[in-house]
């Protein structure tokens, strides 16, 4: 859909036209919306007293009766103490009419033994339906992220016409097979091992050397802790590309985050949902050699010295779930306003340590242009707000003119939680670890 697409992108980013690439974003949207947004995946919500065939009768109802095809069906043990099951059913609403006929015999006919029936769709417009407030559809446990790895705004293969690789085949032809592993992987298989080539290593190596001796007087006190523990750990040194597969491993023991590929930029409600189940989504391919020291996009340099490093430090990793659970099942609108402050944040943000200036955003510690330029005089800097730093506009494809400064991460998301706290959403959401999956609390 149009509005999945975050408006901070289009500029650089292109959609892909190759046809293979094309079909696999066909397998997730296989149906051509109208205007008004329909036909909308929906999701049903609501429990039953466990007794023999009473999911049968809801089914008959929706199937038999209402001639509905469900896309898909789970079931949960309620948290009410007369033994309910929760079900969460799918499919594609044709109108917002269907969704209210569907609620309207689940919960009305005296046939149906399901009660409290709820809606949630993957609605732009956050409908209001009969059985109660709409939500946009979200992933709920772990598995359900396997649908975003065709979803990609840009794909790692195909290059706008302004990037320094666009006219460079064998590179582009190069990101192309690193993407395909990506779009490849499902959760619980082996992260795919990519084999670097020299003329990669050298990229990498030059990015590497000239980062790491600017972090020492650059980077937060967190970024260079964790940097050591990296190369005693995980394969890190200017000569070797570290994998994906040693990393999660080590983020996984640290914080619990782990890594996955991904063939290039998520939507922002896409990354933003998988960061509430701390997972964080890693390109595998490079920069291309001819512009080492600035990039517009993510590639291995910015996910693995820029990002990794502060995903395995607690408070951070705390941070950056908290973004993500505020983001799940947020409107659209909030969607922009979180995406933004991760933007300030967790990309470009900026650190007090005692009376000196450090940077923790990403995007800073992976370019050593904009790193160095982030600490000159140059640019703005402001306290860390995140009900400003949500509303402020950015550039993405050049250095930043403002800054904002965070007192500490932890304060960082204390302030974060009470600006989560005044979006709008009908509900809150927590992340079960056990069974890595959300769970849905009632209304505020
Ligand atoms: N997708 N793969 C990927 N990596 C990112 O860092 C990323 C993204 N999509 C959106 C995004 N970052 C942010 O700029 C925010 O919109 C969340
Ligand atoms: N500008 C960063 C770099 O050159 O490493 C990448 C930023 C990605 C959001
Ligand atoms: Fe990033």
């Amino acid at each position: 859909t149009s509005t999945a697409r975050p408006a901070l992108f289009a500029r650089s980013f292109v959609t892909s036209t190759d046809p293979a690439l094309t079909q696999a974003t066909a397998v997730t949207s296989p149906v051509t919306r109208r205007p008004d947004g329909f036909p909308q995946k929906t999701t049903l919500l609501f429990s039953i007293q466990d007794s023999v065939g009473a999911l049968d009768k809801v089914l008959r109802i929706i199937g038999t009766d209402l001639g509905i095809s469900l896309t898909r069906i789970e079931s949960r043990p309620s948290k009410t103490k007369d033994f309910d099951y929760d079900f969460f059913v799918d499919f594609d609403a044709k109108s917002k009419s269907q969704i209210d006929v569907v609620v309207a015999h689940l919960s009305g006919s005296p046939d149906s033994p399901a009660k409290r029936v709820r809606v949630a769709s993957e609605g732009e417009l956050g409908l209001q339906s009969a059985g109660g407030a709409t939500m946009p559809w979200f992933p709920r446990k772990l598995t359900d992220l396997d649908s975003f790895a065709s979803k990609v705004l840009s794909y790692g293969a195909e290059l706008d016409s302004d990037h320094p690789g666009f006219t460079d085949k064998a590179y582009r032809e190069r990101r192309k097979r690193i993407t395909d592993n990506a779009l490849a992987y499902r959760t619980g298989m082996a992260l795919p091992n990519v084999d670097y080539t020299q003329d990669e290593v050298k990229t990498w190596g030059l990015v590497y050397n000239k980062l790491t001796d600017m972090y020492k007087t650059h980077a937060c006190r967190e970024h260079q802790y964790i940097f050591r523990l990296l190369e005693a750990n995980c394969g890190y040194s200017p000569t070797n590309i570290p994998q994906q597969r040693d990393i999660s491993r080590f983020l996984k023991e640290c914080t619990g985050f782990t890594i996955r590929p991904v063939m290039g930029l998520l939507s922002s409600r896409d990354f933003l949902n998988a960061l509430a189940f701390r997972v964080f989504y890693g390109t595998q391919y490079i920069r291309h050699h001819s512009k080492p020291f600035y990039t517009p996009e993510p590639d291995i340099c910015h996910e693995l010295l820029g990002h990794v490093p502060l995903f395995a430090d607690p408070d951070f990793a705390d941070f950056s779930q908290e973004i993500g659970l505020a983001s799940i099942g947020a409107s659209d609108e909030d969607v922009k306003r979180l995406a933004t402050c991760y933007w300030f944040t967790v990309e470009f943000g900026l650190c007090k340590e005692g009376d000196a200036l450090k940077a923790y955003g990403a995007g800073l510690l992976s370019s050593t242009g904009e790193l160095e330029y982030s600490l000159s005089s140059k640019p703005e800097l402001r306290p860390f707000d995140p009900f400003k730093a949500a509303v402020t506009e950015y550039p993405i494809t050049e250095y930043q003119p403002v800054y904002y400064v965070a007192e500490s991460f932890r304060d960082a998301k204390e302030k974060m939680r009470e600006f989560a706290a005044t979006l709008d959403r009908p509900f809150s959401v927590r992340y079960n670890p056990y069974t890595e999956s959300i769970e849905v609390l009632d209304s505020k």
